[in-house]
């Protein structure tokens, strides 16, 4: 304890006698403590935030810095990168991360020997080079800093802790610990026995402190990795690209009636409904996935994550419906998907005559029978890992899910799939059949208004325009027709589309009389199938009915 000023500036010593001051190992030691404190407090807090929902995956610094990295990379670097290291250059990437971390770490703990200001100084600008990752990341916001911030904090404070019996009581800080380190070289003879015992009180708290740093940032990392992984898995995602398709279909022009309110074509990512069981999204990274797909077959196979990119990877634009989906609802949805064929997958494995479902589970224990047929007629089954142009979603189902033209998602699209087991439906019931639903869920000939959305009122004379969907996944659509009152039913015009397998847009315009009118929407498919008008509810086998409009015209 610096219990007396120091008089002179040359002999800056007190009564307790001459500061110990640790060897520049057990520094550069501290060094690493402190800065391993602040990323396994900021990562913590980061998984934390994240799983919790209000921070951002690129909060942590980790995550932060790697994108930083790879976006300031130059492309002649990444080339050479992806040449000299393969498939492992992220993994180069982050030994390269690394060392840099820690070769600024043990430089900390050098300077902060001699000046703990210009240590702390340092310390600063690493967590602003990490606060500037971090906020240049897309979609992070100010509240993502807060990791950072308070990890640098904590790394701050242990410094201050360890090195602060040698930061002078008064005096020029920098400039005052120098003189000392220049004094201790030469003892003051006789003041040993103090300068014994002030020394040793000093190494014991020195090495307290640091222990406490080992402890809490070891503790600290632990934590954030045991906390739902959400934050590995989205670092796991950021470093996944969807390979470029060999066989990408190509899609017409004019699949957009471009009508002001109709939803676009293609449904955006964050607007794609969402349904499923899973409370908290499971996490499951790239390296960690492994499919397996066994039961009734000749040769059970398991594949990785790099033996399916390693299969021929499609592009296909598929309508996603769910079963739950009432008539004119929006649990419905049209991507464009990149994955492996699920047909070559199981001619591979070759299913046992007799089979004629497929359970497919997913990591947190959903499950879902598909008929074998569906997942074996040449139809565009995927086991899809890019959506509209990106990794899956994780709430998509990210790494890996199905998506199986037709048939609803319950029997069909299993998110987060990592087994399928090829057996029998007198064998199986998976999680929503078991409950009653039907275990065959094709999808049921549909159609919807999107424009106007509700009530609506228009002048005498005016042009109305209708418009809206249609779907009848592997059937496709031939007409739209839409009636008024009791009127006769009137082709709508159709949108482009590059299959049947995604929903059509359509349009119809029409010169009102005045009065309230109801309109009323039907499809036809190209087998001449016309949409069902019988009203059902979407238990047990999905919802029929016509979707209509009250239009008011005065
Ligand atoms: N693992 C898992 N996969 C699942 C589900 C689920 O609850 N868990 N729900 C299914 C249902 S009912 C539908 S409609 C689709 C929805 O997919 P989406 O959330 O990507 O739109 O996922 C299917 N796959
Ligand atoms: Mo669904």
């Amino acid at each position: 304890m610096t219990t007396a000023p120091a008089a002179g500036r040359t002999r800056r010593r007190d009564d307790t006698g001459r500061p110990w001051l640790p060897g520049r190992w057990a520094a550069a030691a501290v060094g690493l403590v402190a800065v391993g404190v602040t990323i396994g407090l900021a990562e913590l807090l980061s998984a934390l935030g994240v799983w919790a929902g209000v921070l951002h995956a690129a909060s942590s610094p980790v995550t932060a810095l790697g994108g930083a990295f790879i976006q300031l990379t130059p492309e002649w670097l990444k080339e050479f990168a992806i040449r000299q290291f393969g498939q492992h250059d992220k993994d180069a990437l982050r030994v390269g991360m690394g060392l840099t971390l820690v070769l600024v770490a043990l430089l900390v703990g050098l300077v902060a020997r001699r000046s703990p200001r210009t240590a702390l100084a340092l310390t600063g600008a690493l967590v602003a080079v990490a606060l500037a990752a971090v906020w240049t990341r897309t979609g992070t916001g100010p509240a993502d800093g807060v990791p950072v911030l308070l990890g640098g904090a904590a790394g701050a404070v242990l410094l201050v802790l360890a090195f602060r019996r040698t930061v002078p009581a008064s005096g020029p800080g920098a400039a005052g610990a120098a003189e000392q380190v220049a004094a201790e070289v030469s003892p003051r003879p006789g003041s040993a026995p103090v300068a014994a015992r002030a020394a040793g009180t000093d190494r014991r708290h020195f090495f307290r402190v640091a222990g406490v740093g080992v402890v809490a940032a070891a503790a600290a990392g632990a934590l954030a990795r045991w906390v739902p992984s959400s934050a590995a898995v989205a670092d796991s995602r950021a470093r996944f690209r969807v390979p470029a398709p060999a066989d990408a279909q190509t899609v017409p022009a004019g699949t957009s009636l471009g009508v002001e309110g109709q939803q676009p074509w293609i449904t955006p990512t964050t607007d794609f409904y969402r349904v499923d069981t899973a409370f908290a999204v499971p996490s499951l990274t790239t390296d960690a996935w492994r499919l397996q797909v066994h039961g009734m077959v000749e040769r059970p196979l398991e594949l990785s994550f790099d033996d399916l990119l390693a299969r021929e990877q499609i592009q296909r634009t598929i309508t996603l419906t769910c079963v739950s989906n009432e008539v004119g609802g929006d649990l419905v949805g049209n991507a464009t998907w990149v994955g492996a064929r699920i047909d070559d997958l199981l001619a591979e494995v070759r299913p046992a005559a007799g089979a004629d479902c497929v359970l497919c589970t997913s990591v947190d224990g959903f499950t879902l029978t598909a008929p074998l047929s569906a997942l074996t007629d040449g139809r565009d089954a995927l086991l899809a890992v890019g959506m509209n142009g990106e990794p899956l979603p994780v709430e998509h189902g990210f790494p890996v899910r199905m998506v199986v033209p037709g048939l609803y998602g319950y029997v069909s699209a299993c998110k987060w799939v990592v087994d399928m087991k090829v057996s029998t439906f007198a064998a199986e019931t998976a999680y929503w059949t078991a409950r009653g639903w039907a275990p065959q869920g094709p999808i049921r000939l549909s159609s919807r208004i999107d424009v106007p959305r509700g009530f609506a009122q228009y002048r005498a004379g005016e042009q109305i325009v209708l418009a809206g969907v249609a779907w009848a996944q592997q059937h496709g659509i031939r007409a739209v027709q839409l009636q008024v009152d009791d009127g006769p039913w009137r082709d709508a015009e159709l949108g482009a589309v590059p299959s049947e397998d995604t929903w059509v847009q359509w349009r119809w315009a029409w010169t009102a009389t005045p009065g309230l009118h109801t309109v009323r929407v039907r499809a036809v498919d190209r087998d001449g199938t016309v949409q069902d008008e019988a009203v059902r509810p979407p238990f047990p086998s999905g919802s029929t009915g016509y979707d209509s409009r009250s239009i008011t015209v005065s």
